[in-house]
């Protein structure tokens, strides 16, 4: 399938869902091993710095990791996205990240190809917009080696909607390989939405990025985050192949 590309890079922009790993693999229960790894009490389990899921000895599992950076307004809900992600509590409350804080996030997908299984340990970066205005180094050391970016906004703030091209031009480079998906948030004030579903679809054809959905209850499952790390993993593993497939043969072996 032909699909549409960026101009600077050579690499697509939207992979159709599911075209490089298996689509809502957490629903199939030969994945009920490997997630249930990710979970603690029937709750997600939290994973310290050096921490891993377990698997089994006879079971060998590869994990690659990626940098993955939260980027949007201030009060859109970039430190609740990442305990969304998670699976920890969501703050109920708007208090400003003063810094940068990480989390790490262990997903486990089978590529369509081969069947070959994975953990994708994603390392979300999540800066206080306000901070980043306010101390230069902070913009610089997000930006290092990494490999994503999600552009959030929020759809009870119109303002956060207009705010996503200087956030687009600010945080990526033409020549940059970088996976960029916009997410929208608190999908679930939809009684309160400032921002139009065509606002989205011209977005989206104008842009050429994709657009998630979050919002509501953290405890609603896996279904809730599958769609986004799913997409995620399969824009990276895309990535990675591509880069893999122009770089000079010496640098391949
Ligand atoms: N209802 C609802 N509230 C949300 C959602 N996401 C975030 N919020 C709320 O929005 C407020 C701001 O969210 P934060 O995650 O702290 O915002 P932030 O983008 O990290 O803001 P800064 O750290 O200042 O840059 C909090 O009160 C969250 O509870 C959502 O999807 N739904
Ligand atoms: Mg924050």
């Amino acid at each position: 399938m032909e699909h549409e590309r960026d101009e600077s890079s050579g690499a697509p922009l939207l992979i159709p869902h599911g075209s490089v790993i298996v689509a809502d693999w957490h629903r199939c229960p030969d994945s009920k091993e490997y997630f249930s790894k990710i979970f603690q009490k029937k709750r997600r389990k939290t994973f310290g710095l050096l921490e891993a899921p377990a698997m089994p000895p006879q079971i060998h599992v590869d994990t690659v990791r990626y940098k993955v950076f939260l980027a949007g307004k201030s009060g859109v809900g970039k430190t609740a996205l990442a305990a969304r992600l998670g699976g920890s509590d969501i703050p109920t409350m708007h208090y400003e990240t003063t810094g940068i804080e990480t989390t790490a996030v262990f997903w486990p997908v089978k590529l369509k190809d081969n069947g070959q299984v994975l953990f994708f340990k994603f390392h979300f970066w999540d800066c206080g917009e306000n901070a980043l205005r306010r101390f230069d180094h902070l913009l610089p050391s997000c930006k290092e080696k990494m490999d994503a970016v999600l552009f959030l906004f929020c759809f009870t703030d119109h303002g956060s909607f207009e705010d996503l091209s200087n956030q687009i031009s600010r945080v990526s480079h033409p020549s940059h390989r970088i996976v960029k998906l916009v997410v929208g948030t608190k999908f679930d004030l939809f009684m309160h939405t400032d921002v139009t579903e065509r606002e989205i679809r011209t977005f989206q054809e104008t842009s050429g990025l994709p657009v998630f959905r979050v919002g509501g209850d953290v405890n609603a499952g896996l279904g809730e985050v599958a769609p986004l790390l799913n997409a995620l993993a399969e824009h990276l593993w895309h990535q990675d192949c591509v880069t893999a497939s122009c770089a000079p043969l010496s640098s391949q072996v």
